[in-house]
């Protein structure tokens, strides 16, 4: 066995990981960037002010309904600092639920620069998009756009020019993008979740029967794309 674990939660970079677990000596073991991941933020809980605890329950939810789906693949929800809140609420959930922390884990960086400055490969990110797929509005969506340059916008465009809430969109990245060259992402899936922020379009005016519906079907679109691409 020699199966080292990535560090999570702790954001401090994670190790390479070599799987060769149970395997015979001189087999081929396999290398973290081989490993489907796809990170993703917190989606609606800044900008569009969602509730934390419920969306926490979403996020742990809807992780624990798609984790026999994944096979090797993982996924990581990621938050700039390690005072995040929804981060240590989704941690203590998850352990709650004995999820497997292989397979589900937090990670604390920014999403654009996980390799670079994380050391942890993940072929596919999720943005917390605006409804016109544009980029700028701050928070995440203009760190993606910004990080991805105009290649992810323009192939962004030739996928769709809008998103219903609740629904995700798989952009392949060309391989023009520095996200693509530099962080090895490969694609990047808009999501758009409920609004609960008056400022923005769409406000679902502290509606949470509806917003954690919306929510819900926000994440099994990502999750659904992102196994689309992954196996
Ligand atoms: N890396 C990782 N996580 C991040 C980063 C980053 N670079 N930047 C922010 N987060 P938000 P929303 C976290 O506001 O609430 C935009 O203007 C952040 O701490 O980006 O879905 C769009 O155009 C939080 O946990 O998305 C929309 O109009 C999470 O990402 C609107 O905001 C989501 O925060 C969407 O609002």
């Amino acid at each position: 066995k020699t199966q080292e674990t990535v560090s999570s939660s702790s954001g401090m970079p994670s190790q390479k990981i070599k799987v060769s677990e149970d395997t015979a000596p001189g087999s081929i073991s396999q290398d973290e960037s081989d490993i489907p991941t796809l990170a993703f933020p917190s989606i609606s809980t800044a900008d569009f002010q969602f509730d934390l605890e419920k969306a926490s329950d979403v996020i742990v939810g809807k992780v624990e309904e798609f984790m026999d789906k994944l096979g090797n693949a993982r996924l990581v929800l990621v938050d700039l600092t390690e005072r995040s809140k929804i981060l240590s609420l989704v941690r203590a959930k998850a352990a709650e639920k004995k999820i497997d922390s292989k397979r589900f884990f937090t990670f604390i960086g920014d999403i654009c620069q996980l390799y670079t400055k994380g050391g942890l490969c993940c072929n596919v990110i999720a943005n917390a998009a605006n409804w016109r797929l544009k980029p700028g509005g701050g928070g995440v969506n203009a760190a993606i756009f910004n990080a991805g340059g105009p290649a992810l916008e323009a192939a962004t465009k030739e996928q769709a020019r809008s998103l219903l809430p609740g629904n995700a969109l798989v952009v392949p990245l060309p391989s023009t993008s520095p996200l693509y060259s530099k962080e090895g992402v490969t694609h990047v899936i808009h999501v758009l979740g409920p609004n609960m922020n008056p400022r923005r379009p769409n406000c679902l005016d502290n509606d949470y029967v509806k917003g954690c519906k919306v929510l819900e079907d926000a994440y099994s679109s990502l999750f659904k794309g992102f196994l689309s691409i992954a196996n």
